[in-house]
């Protein structure tokens, strides 16, 4: 059956190839409406070089789930098509009134969209203070942000994420042997990213230096959140291009120190800078101890960091990935459990860098999805020749969000792709195996329950995963948390701590379910 989903993701290339044309695109699955059902918000490119987005083709796109397998295009009466060349999405209820909300990343504006509850949204950039403009004045190219609540205040907090100091009016072109190609990082200064206060009034301050985020200048692209160290505050992964990665320790007290170097994320174990991509948080081996992954682009491999207590061990070289990823390059990415075995899986975007890749350097422009399968012990598998023969066709592929679109216990995933339609894909896995999902509603917390830990036990063992919707590349997924049981016919245990320091245990809970989980009850 056809989805109804017609968006195509417009890049406006150019003959001069300026670099923006190349980093679109992300999406969000976030429930606009609540009705139970995940909804897609596409973000979209602009006219080049006047990033005009006043063409329907430029336009962002919010498709509601029908329920029944298909989408309807309602961006016009939800007043979301937005304005400027935009990039990345995250989804979150700032102001904890049970409706999630949007801000849009993007090259000339940033967008802070609220959920009026009634299928409508209002731009309210100007009047929340958020429209992503530094002290001095200038705006920065994002290209992703993201909620969580730094300060454990039950405010979601939100983190923009910028890339190169890059000016499409006077930017630097680029050529490989006499032929118009999209600029390396290198040619640009790195730019440092905005931390946004939620005040709880609707409005935000900008925190970046009390905070010391806006010390750190990089090239960010991924972005992911976990409490790596477990002292119950919310640190920060991004992934940097060409440029080494950030991790920011949270230190409890507003601010952040970059821990990157020390901690062994910043760079491969031998010493090389990768050009990072999209990332995730999250651990990968059930030991309750968040692990980072994040790909790159062809000759680098994409980097597997095991969190291992005070620091990290590059584990990329023992897990598989090397032969999996070293000629390839990929965007979007997640750790779901897409088999539900109890444990995360991998799942990567591919797409070149450069729509010429193989005029300018003799290397494909299309690239396939990965799927690798976890196989403990942080080995994974490449099973994406048994995925499905959509799921090989190589791409332009970029962004990429994960989340239950039919509520079916099963992660899926939307795919976006560079100047061509996007791609849903239905998890239809046969397993067997079992599942629980976890609507957090936070009364104390922020309403979305983001940065909520969760611990569960069964007869197969314990887990770990977190609430967050910041995954992958540019985009937002499902805030819902998910974890496959295997063959556990009953959950001994659900333990979760939320951001306020509330402790909560939940026992003898039936599987494959959505438990809705209201904080304190
Ligand atoms: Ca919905
Ligand atoms: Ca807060
Ligand atoms: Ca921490
Ligand atoms: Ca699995």
């Amino acid at each position: 059956m056809a989805s109804g989903i017609k968006f195509q993701l417009k890049n406006s290339v150019s003959p001069q190839r300026y670099s923006i044309e190349t980093m679109l695109g992300g999406m969000a699955l976030f429930d606009y409406n609540n009705d139970g059902l995940l909804d897609i918000f596409f973000t979209n490119g602009a006219a080049i070089p006047s990033l005009d987005k006043s063409d329907p083709s430029y336009w962002n796109r919010l498709y509601r789930n029908n329920g029944d397998g298909t989408f309807t295009d309602v961006t016009e009466q939800a007043g979301v098509k937005g304005v400027g060349y935009s990039m990345g999405v995250a989804a979150g209820d700032y102001d904890n009134d049970g409706f999630v909300d949007l801000y849009v990343a993007g090259v000339n504006r940033n967008q802070l969209l609220h959920n009026n509850g009634d299928g409508t949204f209002t731009d309210v950039t100007d009047k929340a203070g958020a429209s992503g403009r530094t002290a001095g004045g200038g705006k920065p190219w994002a290209v992703a942000a993201g909620w969580f609540d730094y300060n454990n205040d039950g405010l979601l907090d939100l983190l923009v994420i910028n890339y190169l100091d890059y000016d499409i009016a006077n930017c630097k072109l680029c050529s490989i042997d006499g032929i118009s190609t999209y600029c390396a990082p290198g040619n640009f200064k790195g730019t440092a990213n905005i931390l946004y206060r939620n005040n709880g009034n609707g409005t935000f301050t900008d925190v970046s230096e009390s905070s010391h985020i806006g010390q750190y200048a990089g090239k960010g692209m991924g972005l992911a959140f976990a409490d790596y160290d477990n002292d119950g505050f919310s640190d920060v992964f991004v992934s940097n291009d060409t440029f080494p990665n950030f991790l920011l320790h949270n230190n409890g007290d507003g601010t952040f120190t970059d821990v990157a170097l020390e901690t062994g994320v910043a760079y491969r174990s031998n010493g090389s800078v990768v050009a990072g991509m999209g990332a995730d948080f999250r651990d990968l081996n059930n030991d309750g101890l968040a692990d980072i992954f994040h790909t790159a682009m062809f000759g680098n491999t994409f980097p597997i960091y095991k969190n291992a207590g005070k620091d990290f061990e590059d584990v990329t070289e023992v897990s598989g990935m090397t032969a999996f990823s070293r000629r390839m390059t990929a965007w979007g990415t997640g750790a779901f459990d897409f088999d539900n075995d109890g444990w995360k899986d991998l799942f990567t975007a591919g797409g070149a860098i450069l729509d010429n890749e193989l005029e300018v350097l003799h290397r494909p422009a299309l690239i396939p999805n990965g799927l690798l399968r976890n196989d403990k012990n942080f080995t994974f598998t490449d099973v994406s020749s048994t995925a499905g023969a959509a799921f090989l066709e190589p791409r332009n592929h970029r962004g990429a969000a994960f989340g239950d679109i039919n509520n079916d216990g099963k992660i899926d995933v939307v795919v976006s792709t560079l100047n061509d339609k996007s791609q849903l894909f239905m998890n239809r896995t046969a397993d067997g195996n079992h599942w629980i999902i976890l609507k957090l509603v936070g009364t104390k917390d922020n309403r979305d329950g983001l940065g909520t830990k969760i611990k569960i036990t069964t007869s197969e063992g314990v887990q770990f995963n977190q609430a967050t919707t910041a995954v992958g590349y540019s985009s937002s997924s499902d805030k819902r948390v998910h974890f496959g049981l295997g063959k556990a016919t009953v959950i001994d245990k659900i333990e979760l701590s939320w951001p306020t320091g509330v402790k909560q245990v939940l026992t003898n809970v039936k599987i494959d379910q959505i438990l809705t989980v209201v904080e304190g009850r």
